[in-house]
């Protein structure tokens, strides 16, 4: 008999059925999902709107579950006022590096706000690129798909940059997080190595025949 694994589950909120939004969140929130995953995009930083910030205000109200919220946006210094007045402690924000010129400063007013302040890494991003933002952070989402889009093929070559951040992790304080394509053996094969959370999207959640209680308590259920 193997060992359960332990590993938190965010829901991908732009997956969700926008007919029925408040019976997704009770859904979710009563199946076990760990938090609320917020996708926040500008169409500029990447190709794509998803959620805006009526929908993260809407959710936060249907919830007491930490959301965990995405920047998919350029120059996010200049609205992380509007995110930062909507959340509350124990939130999350992640930005992406690349899309602010002094990223620390940004970190820094999640920092001091309260909220959990984390880093959102691209698929061609490397460590090095963002290795000093590592330590003042408390997360770091690795993109396992280019931002912009749920649905898309994972990309193998991400593989070896968790391997990389696990094994830094050891001198520094952050966790590990996964966005993209997470199916179940991905969780099986990335949990024991020490991946702290796993964001589930179209592959492992949404559009599913099952309800939400009954693939939570099965990926939950897993054993090495
Ligand atoms: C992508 C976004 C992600 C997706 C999620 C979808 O830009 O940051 O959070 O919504 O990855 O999951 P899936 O299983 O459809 O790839
Ligand atoms: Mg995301």
């Amino acid at each position: 008999m193997g060992s359960e694994l332990n590993f938190e589950l965010m829901a991908s909120m732009m997956c969700a059925d926008y007919r029925n939004l408040e019976k997704e969140v009770r859904e979710l929130d009563e199946a076990g999902i760990d938090s609320f995953h917020i996708d926040i995009m500008d169409g500029r930083y990447v190709n794509n709107y998803a959620m805006s910030l009526n929908d993260l205000r809407c959710i936060r109200s249907l919830t007491d579950k930490p959301l965990d919220v995405h920047l998919m946006v350029e120059h996010p210094l200049n609205t992380i006022d509007l995110f930062i007045r909507s959340l509350r402690p124990g939130d999350t924000i992640y930005i992406h590096p690349e899309a602010e010129y002094h990223p620390s400063a940004t970190l820094q007013k999640v920092i001091d706000a309260g909220l959990i302040p984390g880093i959102a890494i691209n698929p061609g991003t490397s460590v090095g690129a963002v290795f000093e933002l590592l330590r003042i952070v408390s997360r770091v989402l690795v993109m396992s798909v280019n931002p912009g889009n749920a649905g898309q093929m994972f990309l193998p070559f991400v593989g070896e940059k968790y391997d990389r951040l696990l094994a830094i992790k050891k001198d520094m304080k952050f966790d590990v997080y996964w966005d993209g394509a997470c199916s179940a053996d991905k969780i099986l094969t990335f949990a024991p190595k020490g991946i702290k959370g796993f964001v589930l999207g179209t592959s492992l959640l949404f559009g599913k025949e099952e309800a939400y209680r009954e693939i939570i308590k099965k990926i939950r259920g897993m054993e090495i």
